[in-house]
């Protein structure tokens, strides 16, 4: 009977290759998991969700912001968006947060005194740091975990961080950008039930340092991808800028591309010579403007040098990866 089957299956594929068309998936993808030859790990569908929301708005709405897992075809079972680790680590002080009543109109309402110091080195430099990410971040300072964003996904948030740290020291930022529909890429927006969001990091530090394409970014999950062929690899970039950023109503199949990220991607001894540089975006690109967490603090983001970074795909990328050495 199997043999049977199959023959029935080669036959069709067969005809469909004579009559010049290439069989689909059942997605109606135009590429199967076997025919794609890069360095990720890829998934398709919707991942089985382990937290169902990380965060409740108080005062106000939020998206719900799960965390789940999917296996790809080794086997090997990946975390969506992304590890994290919002709910154990060192919450950062709120810039601005409407769940919380946090809403001051500018940086002279922030009593900057009272924010909490991390100690790298006693005898370091005390820096201030002002960090706007869409959605989320993870601030790491010479490998050691300062602060943590206090709300995953949405309503946009800002935040101040302050560290004492002895040059030259490294800053490493885990950045996800959160999705509603795990393991997909995706989030109920526009009209559209799978439309992809996109992300956005920007941060400028007291002793001068921001965010710019001098830092380096690279990206450990990209999705939704719906043509494989569309991904692409070059001198260390992982690339997408082929694929498709449209929002569908049937995204229920997409797929997703995984990279593991290293154990010590955030210690100044970590080689990340392979990195490919920050991609900058514009305000309008990343669409702040609307955004009171960002406008009433401009001066500290954009005001004071900083520009908008991630990696090459600031929609598809969905996890990515920081990193900078301030000498
Ligand atoms: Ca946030
Ligand atoms: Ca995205
Ligand atoms: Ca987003």
């Amino acid at each position: 009977m199997l043999s049977n089957k199959n023959q029935i299956i080669t036959l069709a594929s067969l005809i469909l290759l004579t009559a010049g068309c290439t069989p689909t998936t059942e997605s109606g993808s135009s590429s199967r998991i076997s025919d794609y030859r890069g360095s990720a790990s890829i998934t398709q569908g919707l991942a089985k969700t382990l937290e169902s929301n990380l965060f409740t708005c108080e005062n106000g709405r939020s998206r719900v912001a799960g965390v789940g897992e999917i296996a790809d075809s080794q086997g090997k079972v990946w975390t969506v968006p992304a590890d994290n680790h919002f709910t154990t680590a060192p919450k950062a002080v709120d810039l601005y947060e409407e769940c919380a009543n946090i809403t001051p109109q500018s940086i002279a309402d922030i009593d900057q005194a009272s924010i909490p110091v991390a100690v790298i080195d006693a005898d370091g430099e005390e820096i201030t740091g002002y960090i706007f990410a869409d959605n989320y971040f993870e601030l790491y300072i010479n490998g050691t975990l300062v602060a943590v964003d206090t709300v995953p996904f949405t309503p946009f948030n800002s935040s101040i961080v302050k560290f004492k740290v002895s040059k030259p020291y490294t800053i490493a930022v885990k950045v996800i950008d959160w999705e509603e529909n795990l393991g997909l890429g995706t989030e109920d927006n526009r009209g559209k039930a799978y439309h992809p969001g996109d992300g956005g990091f920007i941060a400028s530090f007291s002793d001068g340092t921001v965010t710019g394409s001098d830092w380096q970014a690279q990206t450990f999950y990209t999705s939704p991808i719906y043509d494989l062929t569309c991904l692409s690899e070059v001198d260390g970039q992982r690339l997408s800028e082929t694929c498709t950023t449209e929002g569908t109503d049937d995204g229920g199949n997409a797929y997703a591309a995984h990279w593991q990220t290293p154990n010590n991607w955030m210690n100044p001894d970590f080689d990340s010579t392979s990195w490919p540089q920050a991609s900058q975006y514009s305000e309008d690109e990343i669409g702040v403007n609307n955004k009171k967490s960002y406008m009433n603090f401009i001066d500290k983001f954009s005001g004071a040098g900083a520009s908008f970074i991630w990696s090459t795909n600031v929609v598809l990328d969905n996890e990515v990866l920081l990193r900078y050495e301030v000498k």
